[in-house]
């Protein structure tokens, strides 16, 4: 069972986290900085996943467009309107597949998973968020996949911002986190049904990105 403690011993058989690892909950790590060395490549890559599948805000089921804009890549792609959330191979938008995975993405998704203690991660679904001073991500569970038991990898790239980390009930007082450009988060097991949202951007400009946080969220949705 796992224990509810900062420091796990299920993890007492993988490679010591590096000290600027912290725990949010059992099997939720923060990996400061992780993504900082492939900010370049990833900033790259994003860019030529965006001139083919490009960015979009999507409707809700209840009528309300959302605040954050957002593209995939991978073989599923994640999608919101009026009939529902789903993953699907084809962006409706441009009736193409969504873009393939670019490598240093794919590498990068699999060393932090194995970071914080899920090996072989292989993910098959990225889902690309942008968000300009402003937009916001309300309480929400990501339940859409078809597998739990997969972890999800975040990276933050571009303006702070304010996450928030909740628990498996909606009423459960989420705590708030800062992200930073660079910093990757990277939950799965006992912690992958938590409620998270992420607060309205505001803040200062990032000196690469300018008025705007980008977030990719490396799934495993088919
Ligand atoms: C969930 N994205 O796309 S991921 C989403 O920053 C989404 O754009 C947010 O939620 C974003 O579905 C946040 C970061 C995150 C970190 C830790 C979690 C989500 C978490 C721990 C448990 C559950
Ligand atoms: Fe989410």
């Amino acid at each position: 069972m796992p224990s509810a403690t900062a420091t796990p011993d299920l993890f007492a058989a993988e490679p010591p986290p590096s000290p600027s690892t912290a725990w949010l909950g059992p099997q939720t790590a923060v990996l400061r900085g992780f993504a900082l060395p492939a900010a370049g490549l990833l900033l790259d890559g994003i860019a030529r996943i965006a001139a083919q599948a490009p960015w979009r805000r999507m409707q809700t089921p209840g009528g309300y467009t959302m605040s954050v804009a957002v593209t995939n890549c991978g073989a599923f792609g994640w999608t919101s309107d009026r009939r529902g959330y789903r993953y699907g191979a084809v962006d409706p938008l441009t009736g193409h597949p969504w873009p393939a995975l670019p490598p240093a993405l794919l590498q990068l998704a699999g060393e932090a998973a194995a970071a914080a203690g899920f090996g072989g991660f292989v993910p098959d679904a990225c889902l690309v968020n942008c968000y300009a001073p402003g937009a916001r991500l309300s309480l929400h569970q990501d339940r859409d996949e078809r597998d739990f038991g997969a972890p999800i990898v975040s990276v933050s790239l571009g303006m702070r911002a304010t996450f928030l980390f909740g628990g498996l009930a909606r009423a459960d007082k989420p705590v708030p986190v800062p992200l930073e450009h660079g910093d990757v988060v990277v939950w799965g097991g006992v912690d992958r049904l938590r409620f998270h949202g992420v607060r309205p951007l505001h803040g200062a400009p990032h000196p690469v990105l300018g008025e705007r946080r980008i977030n990719l969220t490396f799934r495993r949705a088919g």
